[in-house]
């Protein structure tokens, strides 16, 4: 179970630093920690696990904090991919949470994991045996650990950030006819950690809902993810919709392998991002804005 909120002597054993070190941190505020009613110390694990990555202090034990421990170190980086895909292919979810979880806390964003070891993994899945029962079941199953593991990573994301009326929305999807899942999720969990309140609305959404969608909640980005040839929406319907968006300062942000291209001299609103990192960047611009 992933514990929202640790003691100092939980967080320290964690760390595997005395629990001296960790009042020290708190009180001198390089870690925020909250009072108990009793008075006690507090330490948000969103908090926790942004202390670990800017100091780059390893956490040693995650099972402490309720996160899979990997089987064995880490492996270097150019490595990520290839270990990815072996337990994508092998089943071994737990194991996959693992290694994704340590390389984020390692410091890597998640723009960085997206776009590259899990994409490749992924891709490389995608090549087994694509026409036959066997590439199939493994495509299924390689989708759900990865969706497993981003709603981890998404609700400890979003722990301790009080979204409030202030907090920006970011809503999103994918097209009708297009049914996957996880690039309009993974857009998620970016705009989360950007400090975006996301609504994410999946895949297989009419075109006209996402103008409906806009319309009720104001988000200021909406993101459509486009997966399927036959479903990504025209050039032209993409202009219309931001047209129409541009009053309420919504900005439409569309990305995955069937985008389709901008037509010159876009709208200020209109935005074609590629990649996570794109989307991250864009993020990070129209947060302070
Ligand atoms: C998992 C999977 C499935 C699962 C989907 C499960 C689900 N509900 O999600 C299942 C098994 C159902 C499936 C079915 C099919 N699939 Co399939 N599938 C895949 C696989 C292995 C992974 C796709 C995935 O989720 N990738 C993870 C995402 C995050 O990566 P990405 O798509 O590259 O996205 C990146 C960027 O594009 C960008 N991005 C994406 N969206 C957005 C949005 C925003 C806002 C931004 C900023 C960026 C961004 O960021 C991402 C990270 O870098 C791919 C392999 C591959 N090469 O991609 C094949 C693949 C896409 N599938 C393929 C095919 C052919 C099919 C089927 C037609 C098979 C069949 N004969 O029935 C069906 C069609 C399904 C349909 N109706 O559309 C082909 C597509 C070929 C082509 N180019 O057209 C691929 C490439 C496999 C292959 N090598 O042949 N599939």
């Amino acid at each position: 179970v992933v514990k929202q909120n640790l003691s100092p002597k939980e967080l320290a054993e964690a760390f595997g630093v005395s629990e001296s070190s960790l009042k020290r941190w708190a009180d001198s505020g390089r870690i925020h920690a909250h009072r108990t009613v009793g008075g006690h110390r507090r330490i948000a694990l969103a908090e926790a696990i942004r202390f670990a990555r800017d100091a780059s202090l390893p956490i040693l034990r995650p099972d402490l904090l309720g996160w899979p421990q990997p089987a064995t170190a880490q492996p270097p980086d150019r490595q990520l991919a290839d270990l990815f895909f072996t337990l994508l292919r092998d089943g071994e979810a737990q194991q996959f949470r693992a290694r994704v979880t340590a390389a984020y806390l390692q410091g890597h964003t998640l723009a960085e994991l997206f776009d590259g070891p899990w994409r490749t993994a992924l891709q490389r899945i995608g090549q087994l045996h694509p026409e036959n029962d066997a590439g199939i079941i493994v495509a299924h199953h390689a989708t759900d650990i990865s969706l497993q593991c981003l709603n981890l990573l998404r609700s400890t994301l979003l722990t301790g950030r009080e979204p409030d009326t202030q907090t920006p929305v970011a809503l999103g999807g994918s097209p009708a006819g297009d049914h996957y899942l996880l690039p309009s999720l993974m857009a998620a969990c970016i705009l989360a950690d950007t400090g975006f309140r996301e609504i994410n609305l999946g895949p297989d959404l009419p075109f006209p809902t996402f103008r409906a969608a806009a319309q009720h909640h104001h988000p200021r980005i909406l993101w459509i993810s486009c997966n399927a040839q036959h479903a990504a929406p025209s050039s032209d319907d993409l202009l219309a919709l931001a047209n129409d968006l541009a009053p309420q300062q919504t900005h439409l942000v569309v990305g995955g392998q069937f985008a389709p291209a901008l037509p010159d001299n876009p709208p200020p609103n209109l935005h074609l991002c590629p990649t996570m990192h794109d989307l991250a960047n864009l993020a990070q611009h129209l947060i302070v804005r």
